[in-house]
């Protein structure tokens, strides 16, 4: 494995950045998942993209141009043959005194790590998993906009454990107004009377890069996604359910909070959506 770290390649065990880094002293600094398949990273485009809106908002100069950075992740995939796989990248304010104060980091820190990825066994792509819903809130805009995609993910990470502690893999986060925001790691849909929906990201989701892709992948399908304010009884009487993201792709849900939605299988939209989804990534 060879990993970039600031435009030089190591190798796992010399991967390593300093403990004054505030990416880890502070959780300053943003992040990327990607997907590589058939040696083709998807969406590098809207990935990177993200990745400098994210900084733009908290004000982390990114010491390189959105080109360069994309090709310094085409060259990290190219070098480690990774025909299938997942990017991890990631910039930190970089390294600085003891205090916050981000002025102290001379230059950010970029990161590119590549390796396989499996989030969830292959039996709930099959079958469906069950879910749980969160005391663990999304954090609102007027405190950490969820839509940037910042190194903070702590109350992710106690939504994620709450799931655990319930025997589930997985947990669906509201807003503080009670609204559904999304997963803890992917977006949430669900379908009722032959119509698609989804949160309205200023409910609290991040706006997933595969997330979008659904939404234009289920139009072509002749399926109006609605992006519009959903509630728990939403996702308890919905007809189906299902999970998006990079690592997870699209994942059934068939459980939540003891409920069984639908019929207690993947539901047929669903798995039109997971055949084009398939298809589209070869495309
Ligand atoms: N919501 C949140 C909070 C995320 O972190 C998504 C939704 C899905 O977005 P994309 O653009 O991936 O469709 C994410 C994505 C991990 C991991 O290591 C996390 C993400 C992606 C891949 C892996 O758990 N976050």
């Amino acid at each position: 494995m060879k990993v970039y770290i600031d435009g030089e390649y190591y190798g796992k065990t010399g991967a390593r950045i300093s403990v004054f880094d505030h990416g880890l002293l502070y959780g300053d600094g943003v992040f990327e998942g990607i997907r590589i398949y058939q040696g083709r990273i998807f969406k590098l485009k809207e990935h990177v993209s993200r990745l400098y809106e994210s900084a733009q908002a908290i004000l982390l100069k990114i010491p390189m141009t959105r080109a360069a950075m994309r090709k310094a992740v085409e060259d990290t995939v190219r070098i480690n043959k990774q025909k299938d796989g997942y990017v991890r990248l990631v910039v930190t304010r970089g390294q600085g005194a003891l205090g916050i104060d981000p002025c102290s980091c001379r230059k950010a820190t970029v990161i590119i790590i590549v390796d396989d990825i499996q989030l969830y066994p292959r039996k709930y792509y099959e079958k469906g998993i069950r879910i749980i819903t969160s005391s663990s809130r999304r954090m609102s805009s007027d405190c950490l906009d969820p839509r940037i995609k910042s190194l903070n993910y702590m109350n992710n990470i106690m939504a994620k454990l709450e799931a655990r502690q319930a025997g589930c893999l997985e947990a669906v986060m509201m807003n503080r107004e009670g609204f559904i925001s999304e997963c803890t790691a992917d977006n949430i849909f669900i379908a009722k009377s032959r119509r698609l929906f989804t949160p309205a990201p200023c409910y609290g989701a991040l706006e997933g890069i595969t997330r979008n892709v659904i939404i234009d992948i289920a139009a072509s399908l002749e399926i109006v996604p609605e992006e519009t304010a959903l509630t728990r009884y939403d996702l308890y009487t919905a007809d189906e359910c299902f999970m998006t993201g990079t690592g997870a792709e699209i994942v059934p849900v068939t459980g939540i909070d003891g409920r069984v939605i639908g019929k207690g299988r993947p539901g047929e939209m669903t798995k039109r959506l997971i055949k084009a989804f398939a298809e589209y990534v070869k495309g």
